[in-house]
């Protein structure tokens, strides 16, 4: 029997305050984000990216989504409401049961099928991930919101290699070379804010920056994501899924008194 977080009535994220205090906190994400509620900000709060495919290595399954890890700092994000350069480390996804949720933040209420979320830490003040991951500045997450339409090619990549990391904790080099600049819509307007990790322990690190405009992927690749098992191979302890991943996004938290900036571009 696990005992682990998840996503069910028993360890879900109702639960996860009693084990990971952070959870309770003031600055949680993800948000409602109401667009009438934001502040815009002017348009040279651009970003700027520079990924190298090269330093993308391995994807694994987590038991709670897969991820693809990236090595060394070749990947860097800078600008918009970041003060320093920060570095790409693994990037994710999250999804539900059905294409009509699944996205963690949303706008006005409304969910996306899907969010990705690409992981960079503040390596201009922090020497590692970890301690950047307990600081309030030492984390900045890229969200772009998935929704079903054509097949997602870059995406494809990490799908077409679902099959081999079907049960949690095993992993595989990545074969194909993936650019995340693929990932990013082309309007690269966004909204931004300080929250938190989506997911235990909850610290709360991080800058938000989640892209306005949706990227489509395709009903299959939202398919192959509820695939991914969620317990080990030798497990045989099934919930109420089954033992698969069908839903991994934490519901909304309160805004309190942060303010959420626009940034049109
Ligand atoms: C996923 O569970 C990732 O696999 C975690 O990556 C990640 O934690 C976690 O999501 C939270 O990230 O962008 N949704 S989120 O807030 O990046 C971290 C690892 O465990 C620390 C490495
Ligand atoms: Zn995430």
């Amino acid at each position: 029997m696990t005992l682990d977080w998840g996503y069910g009535p028993k360890n879900g994220p109702q639960t996860w305050v009693s084990h990971f205090p952070d959870a309770a906190g003031q600055r949680q994400s993800p948000i409602d984000i109401k667009p009438v509620d934001v502040k815009v900000l002017n348009s040279n709060a651009k970003l700027h990216w520079k990924y190298e495919p090269e330093t993308l290595t391995e994807i694994s399954n987590t038991g709670a989504a897969w991820r693809v890890d990236v090595k060394g700092k070749g990947s860097e994000l800078r600008g918009g409401p970041l003060l320093d350069e920060y570095v790409l480390n693994q990037f994710h996804c999250h999804w539900g049961e059905s294409n009509d949720r699944g996205s963690e933040h949303t706008i006005n209420g409304q969910y996306f099928a899907g969010e990705l979320h690409l992981v960079h830490w503040n390596s201009a003040k922090y020497s590692s991930i970890q301690e950047a991951a307990n600081n309030p500045d030492g984390l900045c997450v890229l969200g772009v919101f998935l929704k079903p339409g054509k097949k997602h090619e870059e995406l494809d990549k990490v799908v077409k290699q679902l099959n081999k990391v079907q049960y949690k904790n095993q992993c595989c080099r990545i074969l194909e070379s993936i650019d995340p600049t693929n990932f990013l819509p082309l309007n690269s307007g966004y909204y931004t804010y300080h929250g938190s990790l989506t997911t235990p322990p909850c610290s709360e690190c991080v800058v938000w920056i989640v892209f306005k405009e949706p990227v489509e992927v395709s009903i299959e690749q939202l398919e192959a994501f509820r695939n991914l098992k969620s317990l080990c191979k030798e497990e045989k302890c099934y919930d109420e899924y089954d033992g698969f991943v069908k839903r991994n996004f934490r519901p909304t938290l309160p805004v309190g008194q942060r303010e959420v900036k626009e940034c049109r571009q």
